[in-house]
């Protein structure tokens, strides 16, 4: 282990009392308010978001990639990478593993390691998007909608190996997106590949075991740029009614057109008792996977607003699965995935202290300005204390930025793994 909560709690010391004296000022002023401070401390402290296993190395763009040294080159270096963020932030206890990127050589061995690190194995993710080594069928024109039967088999058995690996590891879903689509007008029939991705979709739900939902995450456009298969969050939740009770939606920040208003559709897609995972990241233009909460922090607090009204509720809804879904050029990529779990946290809070009461009444009296005032009123607090103290009640780092380099993790981990590098260029 690089790090451990002894090197924390010496690298804490230098920061503790100012910690303090902001986390002292601001917990009176929301206790005055009638805020349960100590409660929603508890509730950051049981925020858990899933790392994927594609987002510990460096990431990029199709035109190139800079690495970073000392990046992961094995499952267990990544699930290791996981343990170093959670162990600083106490936010990341559980990975999404992309199958067939990282198919673990030995369940046993892969499952101990993740246990010692307190991690769990959140969703498994299928990959029909790309063609794998050795495969009888090509996806170049489709998967799970594919006009050839061959390959919507293909695609269906994929997704049902993807099921049994996940089993072996104690996941509990199986989250689906396809890249399915056309690029040129004509050259699909767009009901034709949508039946057949339903019907395709059934056959997995089919195999899906009675304790694990199906997630269906809906993108609008790319890698096809005239027309995809699941488009959006009406594809995606007419195709989870027609699976069954099980198959939910997945909402991915990055996956909606500019300008789209995500908080409504959390909303409704809570109310239909149908979201059942959720993807973080934040763009300018379309997917772009950037660190979360670095472009459009206020709505990324609305969309939090309407997560946790439905939380509270919704019983009708499951409890979410919540991933990273970000990664790109040119940051360290720990320290990246620190940034977006912070902001998270930070809009998580933001959104626990709206006075949901008051919101109502100011709404029933078509009070706009009160309203808006509310919701402000939260977003405006600085909760960085909050946050800092749900972190080192458990054990974790108060800055766990400032602690990653004090403690020089990325040059350990260089000393470790050498200058290794999973990015080749183009
Ligand atoms: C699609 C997507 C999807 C994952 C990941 C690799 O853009 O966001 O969630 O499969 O990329
Ligand atoms: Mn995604
Ligand atoms: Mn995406």
């Amino acid at each position: 282990m690089i790090i451990n909560k002894e090197h924390l709690f010496e690298d804490n010391k230098k920061d503790l009392k100012s910690h303090k004296e902001s986390f002292d000022f601001l917990g009176l002023k929301l206790d005055n308010e009638g805020h349960d401070v100590a409660k929603i401390i508890t509730k950051l402290k049981d925020f858990q978001v899933a790392i994927p296993s594609w987002a510990l190395g460096a990431g990029g763009t199709r035109f190139g990639r800079y690495s970073f040294y000392g990046e992961p080159s094995s499952l267990d270096q990544k699930i290791e990478d996981i343990g170093i963020i959670h162990t600083l932030t106490q936010t990341s206890g559980a990975v999404s593993l992309h199958i067939p990127w990282d198919i673990p050589e030995d369940f046993k061995s892969i499952k101990e390691l993740a246990c010692s690190l307190n991690i769990k194995f959140d969703a498994v993710n299928s990959n029909t998007f790309q063609d794998q080594k050795g495969a009888k069928e090509s996806y170049k024109f489709g998967s799970l909608s594919n006009t050839s039967k061959a390959a919507r088999e293909q695609a269906i058995q994929h997704n049902l190996d993807v099921i049994n690996i996940g089993n072996k590891l104690g996941s509990k879903s199986l989250t689906v997106w396809l890249a399915d689509g056309s690029n040129f007008p004509g050259q699909s029939n767009f009901q034709t590949a949508l039946q057949h991705t339903e019907s395709s979709l059934k056959s997995i739900y089919k195999g899906l075991p009675d304790d694990w939902s199906m997630l269906i995450e809906y993108k609008p456009y790319e890698p096809n740029f005239y027309s995809t298969v699941i488009q959006d969050w009406g594809t995606s939740f007419m195709l989870a009614n027609a699976c069954g009770e099980k198959a939910y939606s997945l909402v991915d920040l990055g996956h909606h057109l500019p300008n789209t208003n995500i908080e409504q559709i959390v909303s409704i897609l809570m109310m239909k008792g149908k979201l059942g995972g959720f993807h973080f990241n934040d763009s300018k233009y379309g997917d772009d996977d950037l660190t979360v909460g670095s472009i459009k922090p206020y709505s990324l607090f609305l969309i939090f607003n309407e997560l946790v009204y439905g939380m509270r509720n919704n019983p009708q809804n499951p409890n979410l699965a919540w991933m990273i879904d970000a990664s790109h050029n040119i940051k360290d990529p720990l320290e990246d995935l620190i940034q977006s779990l912070e902001s998270i946290q930070e809009a998580y809070a933001k959104a626990l202290l709206v006075d949901q009461d008051a919101l109502k009444d100011a709404q029933m009296n078509h009070d706009v300005v009160t309203c808006q005032e509310i919701l402000q009123a939260a977003y405006r607090t600085d909760v960085r204390p909050l946050i800092e103290k749900a972190r080192l009640d458990l054990g974790g780092a108060i800055h766990p930025i400032k602690a990653f380099r004090n403690l020089k993790v990325r040059e350990t981990l260089i000393k470790e793994r050498g200058k290794n590098t999973v990015a080749t260029g183009l």
